[in-house]
This record gives structure tokens, sequence and C-alpha cells, in this order.
């Protein structure tokens, strides 16, 4: 399979992410976090959350429990909140930032407004571990996702968050990866532009009969593109906090795992990957980075019926060719400035996304 160069659709809106003009003292305002307190607890209402919230710091976390589900097809609780992510409508907003872990989401929340002045932010935690927390950014409603990791977080995250919000959507993961080859290198903060393509492990290579007949025990998708203008953002804005010199872009690859898709060895399993990550760079030469979830995020807004917008940055944390690691403190450091930038991207993305005051009965929690 040759690298095929992506095309840009002709129905996808151009250039609607407009450069905000900042001076070099607005810029590093950005990097001065708001503070709270940081340890969270639990409330069993979203109104006991929120009043929580209002007498300062983190306030608490809305933990609901799952009661009444109905349509096996795409599940929903009494209440309309969703399976796996427990949130329903009026609680997410139309810009998200995915993030992996929960440290990396509490550490970029410190850069969110409450989303209605003088209550707490809006966090949801549910009986499966993903946090929603919702507030703004200067002045705009946005939700940061602990997503987890893996594609199939992902689909619960795109899927389920569609299920909950009114209008067009703009979605953006920050993630961490490794790096395959310059530009990417230790500690570069890489944007999915133009996009991203998967490996897949194939088990049908693993038995008698695939080895008889020479199946392939890594398959290669062809690349998936991000939204030019939202990805074009995102290095703009991480530009302008990073350096140009800390920002790249190029082709992701997206494994189905951690370990034996993207090429690590071991002893314990007949993984027959040995020369894998040479036969990506052979099919593909422009692939630069190496993680688990933006192939997923890409495909699912390309099939959302024009409706997410979808871009990813990731820090690469390891060096897939020295086998070099980046120290906790500057992937820190990283993961705050590339986080406001990624939350700058999406407060600056334009979107069709009105709600009705009080929609389906819930009224968004912006609108409070
Ligand atoms: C693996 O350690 C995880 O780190 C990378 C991979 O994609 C995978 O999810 O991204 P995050 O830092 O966003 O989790």
């Amino acid at each position: 399979m040759g690298s095929t160069p992506l095309t840009t659709p002709a129905c996808r809106p151009q250039a609607r992410w407009r450069p905000p003009r900042l001076s070099p003292n607005t810029a590093r305002a950005r990097c001065r976090p708001i503070q709270r307190q940081r340890h969270w607890q639990t409330a069993c209402s979203a109104a006991g959350a929120q009043q929580d919230a209002a007498q300062g710091g983190w306030g608490r976390v809305y933990r609901p429990g799952k009661t009444d589900i109905t349509d096996a097809n795409f599940p929903v609780d009494g209440e309309g909140r969703t399976y796996h992510l427990g949130t329903k409508r009026g609680e997410v907003a139309n810009r998200i930032l995915s993030v992996g872990s929960e440290k990396r989401a509490l550490m970029l929340a410190e850069y969110l407004e409450p989303a209605v002045p003088g209550q707490g932010l809006f966090m949801l935690e549910s009986s499966r571990g993903f946090l929603t927390i919702t507030g703004r950014y200067h002045g705009t409603p946005l939700s940061i996702i602990v997503t987890h990791m893996g594609m199939a977080n992902a689909d619960f995250v795109v899927r389920e968050n569609r299920a909950v919000v009114e209008g067009e959507m703009a979605i953006v993961r920050l993630g961490t990866c490794g790096a395959l080859q310059p530009p990417a290198r230790l500690g570069s903060f890489v944007v999915a532009d133009p996009g991203a393509m998967l490996i897949r492990r194939n088990p049908d290579a693993f038995g008698l009969e695939g080895e008889q007949s020479g199946v392939p025990p890594y398959t290669f998708s062809r690349p998936i593109p991000s939204d030019a203008a939202l990805s074009q953002a995102l290095q703009h804005e991480a530009a302008l906090l990073l350096g140009p010199e800390g920002v790249c872009c190029g082709l992701n690859a997206t494994a189905d795992s951690f370990y034996s898709s993207q090429g690590r060895s071991t002893a314990w399993f007949d993984d027959r990957n040995e020369s894998l990550l040479a036969d990506l760079l052979c099919c593909y030469p422009e692939a630069v980075t190496l993680e688990m979830e933006t192939a997923m995020l890409l495909d699912l807004a390309r099939c959302s019926r024009g409706s997410i917008r979808a871009a990813a940055g990731v820090i690469a944390l390891a060096d897939r060719t020295s086998n070099d690691f980046l120290g906790a403190d500057r992937t820190q450091q990283l993961e705050r400035a590339a986080g406001q930038a990624c939350l700058a991207a999406l407060a600056h993305t334009q979107l069709d996304d009105t709600w009705g005051p009080h929609h389906n009965g819930s009224t968004p929690v912006w609108l409070l």
C-alpha cells in the first residue's frame, strides 16, 4: 500500500477559524492558572455539586447512579444520561478537549472559569470513570473530558457526547505519543496534520491457517484527514505558547495497542512485529508520531455527517529511535502550555452551536 496524499473534501467549510490578535503579554497571561483547592469530593446531585462549588474551590464531583436503562441500541437512563459517560443534555459544551488522564484534565481545568459566575465548575464522574468538567475558557463554554486510553474509549467519548450536545461540535485531543522521526523530537508538540492512519493487529495471522497462507500480522489503514482549520488553529496557538520550534505537524499513526502494534518487543509473546516500524515508515514516510486514539476521533468526525470538527495534538514523550523518555517536570510544563493552546483553538473556532434556552427540558449548565 502506498502513501495516499490527503485531499480536502469539497464540502469542508474553509477558514472558519480566526487567529486572535494577541500581544505577548496576553499570551503569557494565559499561563497563569486560576487558583483552586486541589481536592474534590463527591456529591449525589448536580444541584449539590453546583452549590458546593459555589462555596469555593473545585466543589464536588457529581457521580450519578445508573437507573432505569432503556434502549439496548443506545442505552440511556431515565434522566437521559448516557451509559458510559453518564452525562445528559446540557452538561457538555459544544467544544470538547479530550485528554487521556484525570491528572491532565484537572490541571487544565485550572484554566477554566465557572460556566456561571459565582458557581464552581460542573464536574461529573461516571460509574465507568469518565470525568466531564464543564466551564468557560475566556468566556466560551467548553468541556474537558477524560477519555482514558485506546480507540474503544475514544469511540465512547465521541458518540455519547454527540448524543447529548445540540448543534455543531469541535473536539480536540491533547495526548502523548512516541516520536518516530524528525520533525517530531522528544518534547515536541505534534499536530496530526494532515491526519492519522491506523495500525491493526490481525489475529488471523497467528493461527496455523494464517501462518500457512502468509496473512500479515499487522495492517495499515489509509490516512484519515483532520479538520484543516482546527489543526491550523492548534499549531498557531501552540507556537504562541511554546515557540515555533516547539511545534510541528505530520501524519499520526494510531495503533490498536501500546505494545505489539507499536513495535515494542517482549520475550513473553510471539508478536512478529520486528519489522513493524520499518514497514510503517516504508508505507508512510511522512509518519511522525505513534499513539492510540487519534485515528478513531478523526474517523468518527469524518462520519459525523458534518456535525463534528476534530483535530489532535500530541506531546512526544518517548523517542522510538533513541529510546529516551521525557522527564516528568518537562512533561507537565508541556501539558500546561499545549493544553492552553488546545483550549484557545477550541474557544476561537466558530460553530453553529445555538442551544434553545430550555432545550428538551434541560437548560445547559452555562445558561443557568
Ligand atoms: C499510553 O500510555 C497512552 O498514552 C498516549 C496513548 O495514546 C495512550 O492513550 O496518550 P494519552 O497520554 O493521551 O493517554
